[in-house]
């Protein structure tokens, strides 16, 4: 059997003990707390996305599902860190206009800072005017824009065309992400990175502020 199953079915169960308690003893085992989230929590949130399409679970057990998962990512959170050598750079980072997906979002954020850059994190159903506005304010260089829904993807387009109305597309590196975004997609839109998942976009963003 995958060793990661019993926390896969705990979530499917929606059992928030047994999955804290999977989470702790896997670690205590010496389990990665990398391994965990990707094997394991995101593996089980893909099958939750799958039951959601098929009409086998629904929003209010999706919700819970992603409830637990965010829980047991605290627990995970302090291990996941990448080195903390400093990197001088500001970022902002939200989910677009639209959507209110932020789990891999947070993940993403987080990774970021714990690779020593300044975060700033505006949340969810963000418009390309907010995005501007937080970037000028903050004198952030790193716009990071994530997408879940493929309805959604434009909207990082649509900001990448406000921040270069605003004069400001120069001196900004835009980062993009999410489940349905790809490389192809980044490039067509003009972004000058893509990353698949929060280590990458953690190492992308580093890359990005270094001299
Ligand atoms: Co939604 N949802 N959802 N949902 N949901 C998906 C995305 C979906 C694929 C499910 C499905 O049908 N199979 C589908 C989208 C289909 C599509 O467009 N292609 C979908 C849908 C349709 C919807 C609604 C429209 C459903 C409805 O109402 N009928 C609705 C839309 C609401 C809205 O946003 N306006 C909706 C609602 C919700 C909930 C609110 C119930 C909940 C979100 C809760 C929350 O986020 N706080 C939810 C959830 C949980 C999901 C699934 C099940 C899980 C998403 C998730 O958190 N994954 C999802 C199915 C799936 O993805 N398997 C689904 C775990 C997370 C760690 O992964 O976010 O991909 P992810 O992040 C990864 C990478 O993508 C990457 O790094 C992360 C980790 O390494 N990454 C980046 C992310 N952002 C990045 C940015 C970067 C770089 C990398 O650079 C800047």
């Amino acid at each position: 059997m995958n060793t990661f199953q019993p926390i896969i079915d705990a979530l499917l169960d929606l059992d928030k003990q047994r999955v804290i308690t999977l989470v702790r003893d896997a670690l205590n085992n010496q389990v990665s707390a990398k391994d965990i989230l990707n094997q394991g929590l995101i593996a089980g949130m893909d099958v939750v996305g799958e039951r959601m399409e098929k009409e086998d679970m629904f929003i209010p057990e999706v919700l819970q599902a992603a409830q637990i998962m965010g829980a047991a990512v605290e627990i995970l959170k302090p291990l996941l860190g990448e080195d903390s050598a400093s990197a001088n750079g500001r970022v902002v980072i939200g989910t677009v206009k639209g959507d209110l997906h932020d789990i891999g979002k947070n993940l993403v954020s987080m990774m970021i800072k714990s690779a020593g850059l300044e975060v700033h994190d505006l949340g969810v159903d963000i418009s390309p005017e907010r995005f501007v506005e937080a970037i000028k304010s903050k004198d952030a260089k790193i716009l990071c824009m994530s997408a879940l829904l493929t309805t959604t993807m434009p909207m990082m387009k649509r900001t990448i065309d406000a921040l270069t109305e605003s004069g400001m597309r120069n001196t900004v590196k835009v980062m993009v992400g999410g489940a349905p975004v790809t490389q192809n997609f980044a490039r067509e839109i003009g972004a000058d990175a893509y990353a698949p998942d929060a280590g990458s976009a953690a190492k992308a963003a580093k890359a990005m502020v270094q001299p």
